[in-house]
């Protein structure tokens, strides 16, 4: 698979005009790359040689962490409802330090190491995230700018966070254990939250599918950041924005490593579309109102590929 060139919108940080080249790309594909993202190298570089030591330990540690309930270690099971990758990854709720109690047997000597880079990264991507927010809702030309960046700000903001590790697939598992089937790393999806940032090393396995439903691979760039247009926006913005539907492919020659920070609302917050992007017209609004506790409870009842938003589309 490959990717035409322009396909996938490429976004400057640092110029002035870059709130209404991400308002065209929410619109038109709900995905976009970042440069000049004002993220420190070095806040990357330690986040990831963390990584990397954990996902090198033998699988019984590693195991010590998990299952995943959904927080912790989980190794090709993906969600309650048998998805299945190539993948083996730790999730983790970026405002509860609880979760690495789970991760103490796994983080080597130091834990405190492993904490400080989650907890570093995260802190730098969801200040950049909030940006992006308050660009979008400046490019929308909706009042208050912080409309969407206030609910990754809030304490009770229920934003996650994801480490995944794709090794490489082997020759042998074709047929084997996973009957074929699994030749995927993470089936399709689309993000329930409001947006996603993503960044991997230099390994390839990307793929996003475009309004026409054709699949492009994305060029992997570890210095740059990838973004998605999550559910929780898509609705928010009475489906102006899209989110994008993404997956990962497998890869037969290097192991892929990302990290994916989630930027989500507080548990009780309702989410529906914004007053100022229906006209206050009931006719127009395409969506009804929940709150980010159902959506996840019903996401949680649902299958990877399935569309979550449906059910709460007005008819
Ligand atoms: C997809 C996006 C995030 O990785 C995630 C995933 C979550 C999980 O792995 O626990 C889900 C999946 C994701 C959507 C539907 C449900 C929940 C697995 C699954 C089958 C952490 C998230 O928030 O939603």
């Amino acid at each position: 698979m490959t990717t035409p060139d322009n396909c996938i919108p490429l976004i400057d940080l640092s110029k002035p005009d870059s709130k209404n080249l991400i308002v065209k790309a929410c619109e038109e594909l709900g995905f976009f790359k970042l440069i000049n993202h004002g993220v420190p190298t070095e806040v990357i570089n330690r986040l990831e040689s963390e990584a990397v030591k954990i996902f090198s330990l033998p699988l019984s540690e590693k195991e010590k962490a998990g299952p995943p309930n959904p927080f912790g270690y989980g190794n090709k099971m993906i969600g309650p409802n048998g998805d299945v990758g190539w993948v083996e990854y730790l999730l983790m709720r970026t405002n509860s330090e609880l979760d690495f109690d789970k991760f103490a047997s796994i983080s080597g000597e130091n834990p405190e190491h492993f904490r400080e880079a989650v907890n570093d990264y995260v802190a730098a991507v969801r200040e950049m995230a909030c940006k992006l927010l308050e660009l979008m809702a400046e490019g929308l030309r909706i009042l208050p700018k912080d409309v969407f960046s206030r609910l990754l700000k809030d304490k009770q903001s229920d934003s996650l966070f994801r480490l995944n590790h794709y090794p490489p697939y082997p020759e042998e598992e074709v047929g084997g254990e996973l009957n074929g089937k699994n030749l995927v790393g993470f089936g399709e999806h689309t993000d329930p939250q409001i947006i996603s940032v993503l960044r991997s090393n230099n390994t390839s396995g990307l793929e996003i599918s475009l309004k026409d439903g054709n699949w492009v691979s994305v060029p992997p760039d570890q210095s740059s950041f990838f973004i998605n247009v999550g559910d929780s926006l898509q609705v928010m913005t009475n489906g102006r924005f899209r989110s994008v539907r993404h997956r990962v492919s497998t890869n037969r020659l290097k192991s892929r490593i990302s990290m994916i920070y989630f930027g989500g609302p507080p548990m009780s917050e309702k989410i529906a579309p914004l007053p100022s992007l229906t006209g206050g017209d009931d006719q127009t609004c395409l969506y009804k109102e929940f709150t980010w506790f159902e959506y996840k409870k019903s996401a949680y009842k649902t299958r990877l590929a399935d569309n979550r938003l449906v059910l709460f589309e007005k008819i």
